[in-house]
């Protein structure tokens, strides 16, 4: 287990120890774990193939360092309090001794399953136990997990089981969402009919509500467990070897799967986790994040329980049954740690102070902000009405690509600034560099955000496709990694995310490439052709703005733009819905064919007197056009 730091001063001289001798300063943090095997070289890389490995020729089992260990030394400790949707239903508290059980037992279906090391299995489920219990139980044989957050469409998950070529798929009946009951399993078997490498399905049971099952593909969770002769023995696995795959959108094509191996994941995340929040024992964790994305991956399953955290998992939605819900969860089990989204935070404010003022919240020690950029007047609202001016805000800034938290503060330890990610974690070596790629050396600058130096839990490859990880991340600048957003080094050196410079729109905290959406809309038959830009939200932080070019047809624009919103949620899933569809009859181009987004954007901004220079356009028309039908 990971020793946080106590300072100001030690993190000082632990990020300079971490730059003078970066491979010490792994190595001491490395070997606080369990591993089968030592490893026998701490790093090798390079960014330009990219190649990078951590703890080379090590052995180990991710679970051990949180089943074996926390469930030997602290049996009876709760590692989840599990809160249903439903606060009338009763919740479920899980020990450490109860989550290796359960575990072991559910690692012992998949193997009886004939599932094995280096597997591909897919997991689609609401926030119930049973995912984070299939999650750790892939580990533990050694299979890779690949969770698709269970809000995206049929086509998305196929398109995701596919690129994976997943052998199995591990959901649920149905799940609970509010006042909502959703089909998860129909979902699945459409999806699954444009997929042929899975073999089996199991199912857990939470609404109860009827589902089709295959024979000889489909079992039922309980059924099997009820079956299973538990898998004690952990796999033996390389350092290197991938944890999981997650799927992630960029600027350019279909989502990408991440890839993360085990060795440097886990040494991070517990890190991070430790560093970043301070948890000390007896306080109680709450991530509001799904495990379907990163911060559910890295900071709800692994880094809480490598460092035998107890946490709570939640299963519903803010505004269930009212907006005090988080507020009501915080009192129900003297939550100390309160990780959330700044689109959480501007929602729930909007719904006024008396949904929070029934609360007493005094047991918050630590709040945390993730997702996006936060802007001062919810950082101001959190402070003040959640942490009633007594609890550091932990603004961390970090992607999927880069498995842990990069940039922030520690709580209780780095001074805070609002709206600022601060400081650099130990080990982590930001650079900015201008347009031409000149590095900016110095304070008071800003420029595009990358990294020049590895950390363990960085991005080892993209799945199926190492060309595309080289080209995203580690082309645009040599000997770089290249992250997407823009950040400004203020006159101290404290670090502020100024948002993504490419073609990704950060919706709500959820990041989508607006080729991808461009993509879902031309699908509808009378699209000619579409762009796609993100405008400021004020509760979402990036709105969807789409301009569409449509065929001659009948169909009245309502009609169109009807069509249009049901192919995207066909295709990718209501999240991805456009706040606005603008019909036009053509887009602003270069002469040379290329969209001027930075028009469109002026656009859905509403800043229509600023659109700088269109002299360089085929058809200057076209933008009075688009001025005139903005919405
Ligand atoms: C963890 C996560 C990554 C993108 C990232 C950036 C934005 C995340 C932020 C933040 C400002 C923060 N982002 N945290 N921007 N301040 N504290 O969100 O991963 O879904 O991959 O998104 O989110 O733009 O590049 P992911």
């Amino acid at each position: 287990m990971i020793k946080a730091i106590q300072s100001f001063d030690e993190y000082t001289r632990a990020y300079a120890a971490s730059i003078a001798d970066p491979e010490k300063y792994w190595d001491d943090q490395a070997a606080q774990f369990i591993w089968k095997k030592k490893w026998d070289k701490t790093l090798e890389w390079n960014f330009s193939d990219p190649d990078v490995k951590w703890f080379i020729g090590g052995k180990l089992n991710i679970t051990e360092n949180i089943l074996d260990r926390h469930a030997t030394k602290t049996p009876d400790k709760v590692a989840i309090h599990w809160e249903s949707n439903n606060p009338d239903e009763a919740g479920k508290d899980i020990t450490y001794k109860q989550l290796y059980e359960q575990v072991c037992v559910f690692a012992g279906v998949l193997k009886q399953k004939g599932i094995k090391k280096g597997d591909r299995v897919c997991i689609y489920m609401p926030m119930i136990p049973e995912l984070a219990i299939a999650v750790l139980a892939c580990a533990r044989i050694g299979a890779i997990h690949s969770v698709i957050f269970a809000g995206f469409s049929a086509s998305a998950v196929a398109d995701r089981v596919n690129d994976a070529k997943a052998v199995a798929v591990l959901t649920s009946d149905g799940s609970f969402r509010g006042t909502k009951s959703i089909a998860v399993k129909a979902l699945i078997d459409e999806a699954l009919q444009q997929c042929e490498t899975v073999k089996t399905v199991l199912v857990a049971k939470r609404t109860g509500d009827a589902v089709a099952m295959k024979d000889g593909r489909d079992y039922w969770w309980d059924e099997a467990i009820a079956g299973a002769t538990p898998v004690y023995e952990a796999e033996e696995m390389d350092s290197e070897d991938p944890l999981f795959i997650l799927y992630t959108s960029g600027s350019t094509g279909k989502p990408k799967g991440v890839v993360h191996t085990i060795g440097g994941y886990m040494v991070y995340t517990a890190f991070s986790f430790a560093n970043v929040f301070q948890y000390n024992e007896g306080d109680v964790y709450f991530c509001t994040a799904d495990i379907g994305w990163i911060t559910g991956h890295s900071y709800l399953v692994y880094g809480p329980l490598l460092q035998g955290a107890t946490q709570v998992m939640f299963e519903g939605i803010p505004t269930y049954p009212d907006a005090g819900r988080f507020w009501s969860i915080i009192d129900k089990y003297a939550v100390t740690h309160f990780y959330t989204a700044p689109t959480a935070i501007r929602s729930l404010m909007s719904f006024g102070d008396t949904m929070v003022e029934k609360y007493s919240l005094k047991s918050l020690k630590v709040l945390g902000s993730v997702g996006e950029p936060i802007n001062e007047e919810a950082w101001h609202w959190f402070n003040e009405h959640i942490g009633k001016k007594n609890c550091p805000i932990v603004d961390t800034w970090w992607q999927t690509e880069t498995g842990g938290i990069l940039i922030s503060p520690l709580a209780s330890i780095t001074p805070l600034v609002p709206s600022y990610a601060t400081l650099p974690l130990p080990g982590v070596q930001p650079v900015l560099v201008d347009a031409n790629g000149t590095v900016l050396e110095g304070n008071n600058v800003e420029g595009n955000l990358c990294m020049k130096f590895p950390w363990p839990s960085i991005i080892r490859t993209t799945y199926g496709d190492h060309e595309r990880c080289k080209q995203t991340y580690f082309s645009t600048y040599p000997n770089l990694y290249f992250t997407g957003d823009g950040c400004k080094r203020d006159e101290k050196g404290y670090y502020r995310i100024m948002g993504r410079v490419d073609d990704v729109i950060n919706v709500s905290g959820h990041r989508f490439g607006t080729a991808e959406i461009e993509s879902a809309i031309n699908e509808q038959a009378d699209v000619i052709e579409s762009a796609v830009v993100g405008y400021p939200h004020e509760v979402k932080g990036q709105g969807i703005y789409a301009y569409v070019i449509c065929d001659k047809t009948d169909k009245n624009e309502d009609q169109l733009r009807k069509e249009i919103l049901d192919s995207i949620v066909k295709l990718i899933g209501p999240i991805a819905k456009p706040d606005k569809i603008q019909i036009v009859t053509g887009l602003p181009k270069t002469r040379s064919g290329k969209i001027m987004r930075r028009i469109l954007r002026k656009v859905a901004e509403g800043d229509l007197n600023n659109l700088g220079d269109t002299s360089t356009l085929l058809d200057p028309e076209i933008v009075e056009e688009i001025k005139k039908g903005a919405l």
